[in-house]
């Protein structure tokens, strides 16, 4: 009898719980899509619930997510490809592989769909994509090298804008004839944001801590706004009337009245934001947050049985009105990118709710790997260096810190075994006191190898054959503060 009583009581607990889940996502009027980075997903969830609705393996490390309306482009860091998806299947429906060594990290696209432009963060080049033909054409951003980690498209698609935090400049790339056109000197630029009418790029200077109003005709600031710290991205509402601004450094999103040129609020997040996006309607921003210091503890504690802590990043959705934080959770991967389309335009039956992003306890979702056994041990506290094993692989003892690795040239011949032994050795300072500073590892060409999470008190091994020969650009693939994305190195295979 007692039994009877308990089960019957478990299924209607479980019903009520499937109701309730299912009952929310389909009252949430937006869809929010994430490039999941070092996961390789794109996620997709309803906006403000934060329900997960899906989550679709791509690639390796996967950036940039934007959309003409039907499709979404997405770019993978580590493998050089662009992937086109379908909206209304959520399913890959093209890849395009750009050039070797590409290293594409931001993208935008022409209102009609028809061309993707590319920032090759670890190239120095932007490349142009007809998504019909899959005809690539690049541009070298000299003087080299430059890094370009941000791109975005002007409304009438004349011009993209490009950040290159290597040269401290904004440039300016007219789409037809595809060329560089313009430049302008702006300190350690990150994301740009475009008013509507097409006048004006707002820029955020991550090391001047300010908004940067850019005159796109003249191409001149003609106001630099203090804002707060370690300023990253912008977000403009539809009306054209407020920008947002997240600020890594001091944990909170400026809002800024753009006829008055002024700050009129700050919402503060948990923690250190990176990418924010707003809902069509104005009503809500999403935060993606870096670091979730003390709120998760119990997931991802433990990456391995060695130790290693990491805690996951977190998304927030903050109704804007109020200024009141309406929703958080924690979130596989290192979301990079976001943006958010209302349910009725995307019409995709197999969006559902009830998804659960991750449980307590769960471990940290990385992408899959091939030729490779990862594995971690205690943190090796030998000098790094290259080194002949006594099996005849090439061991490579690499230190990872905020934010260099060392060393950062590593020279092996084709047809080597390389083991990697990778050991974070960062100590006390800025962030680095927070537990869940964790880099990450990934050689461009070699992404299906590599990709690992590095945190503190273990290190990772893996090892693979170098079957090709080349310059494999390295960097560091999990968010690790603000000067996380110079965090690079070069594999070098004759
Ligand atoms: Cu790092």
């Amino acid at each position: 009898m007692f039994r009877k009583i308990l089960r019957i009581s478990l299924v209607l607990i479980g019903s009520l719980i499937i109701y309730s889940s299912k009952g929310f996502a389909v009252d949430d009027p937006f869809i929010g899509y994430g490039s999941g980075g070092y996961n390789g997903k794109l996620m997709i969830f309803s906006i403000p619930g934060l329900e997960s609705l899906k989550e679709i393996s791509i690639g390796v490390d996967i950036h940039g997510v934007v959309s003409d309306g039907k499709d979404l482009f997405v770019v993978d860091k580590a493998q050089n490809i662009l992937f086109v998806i379908d909206l209304s299947k959520s399913s890959v429906k093209k890849d395009i592989k750009l050039l070797y060594g590409f290293g594409p990290s931001s993208i935008a696209v022409s209102k009609d769909g028809k061309n993707v432009y590319i920032a090759g963060e670890l190239s120095g080049k932007v490349a142009m994509v007809s998504i019909d033909s899959g005809k690539v054409v690049t541009v070298d951003l000299k003087p080299m090298p430059s890094s370009p980690n941000f791109i975005t498209i002007t409304p009438d698609g004349k011009y993209c804008l490009v950040s290159d935090y290597s040269n401290n400049r904004v440039l300016r790339i007219s789409t037809s004839p595809f060329k560089l056109d313009r430049e302008i000197k702006i300190r350690s630029p990150h994301g740009i944001a475009v008013t509507s009418d097409g006048k004006y790029a707002l820029v955020s200077s991550k090391f001047s801590a300010s908004l940067n109003i850019v005159d796109i005709k003249d191409f001149k600031v003609e106001k630099a706004i203090k804002t707060g710290a370690v300023p990253l991205n912008t977000v403009i509402d539809s009306k054209g009337a407020f920008a947002y601004q997240s600020q890594h450094g001091s944990s909170e999103i400026v809002k800024i009245d753009l006829a008055k040129k002024e700050i009129v609020g700050r919402f503060p997040v948990k923690y250190n934001p990176d990418n924010i996006s707003i809902s069509p309607d104005d009503k809500y921003l999403l935060s993606i947050n870096k670091f979730s210091t003390g709120i998760y503890d119990k997931i991802y504690s433990n990456i391995s049985d060695k130790g290693g802590i990491v805690t996951p990043q977190n998304m927030e959705v903050i109704e804007i009105a109020s200024g009141k934080t309406i929703k958080q959770v924690a979130v596989s991967g290192d979301i990079t990118d976001t943006i958010i389309l209302s349910r009725g335009s995307v019409k995709d039956a197999s969006l559902k709710g009830g998804g659960q992003f991750i449980k307590q306890g769960g471990k940290p979702d990385v992408s899959p790997k091939e030729g490779v056994k990862v594995s971690y041990m205690p943190a090796d506290d030998r000098p790094p260096g290259i080194f002949d094993a006594d099996d005849g692989a090439i061991e490579i003892r690499l230190k990872a810190l905020s934010y260099i690795f060392a060393p950062n040239v590593v020279n092996v011949f084709k047809g080597d075994t390389v083991r990697f032994i990778i050991t974070n050795i960062d100590e006390k300072s800025l962030y680095i006191d927070k537990p869940d500073v964790v880099h990450g590892f990934t050689i461009n060409g070699f992404g299906k190898q590599t990709d690992v999470l590095l945190p503190r008190g273990v290190s990772a091994v893996m090892e693979f054959k170098a079957d090709r020969k080349g310059s494999f650009d390295f960097y560091c693939s999990n968010f690790c503060g603000p000067v996380h994305h110079e965090m690079r190195g070069r594999l070098i295979v004759e």
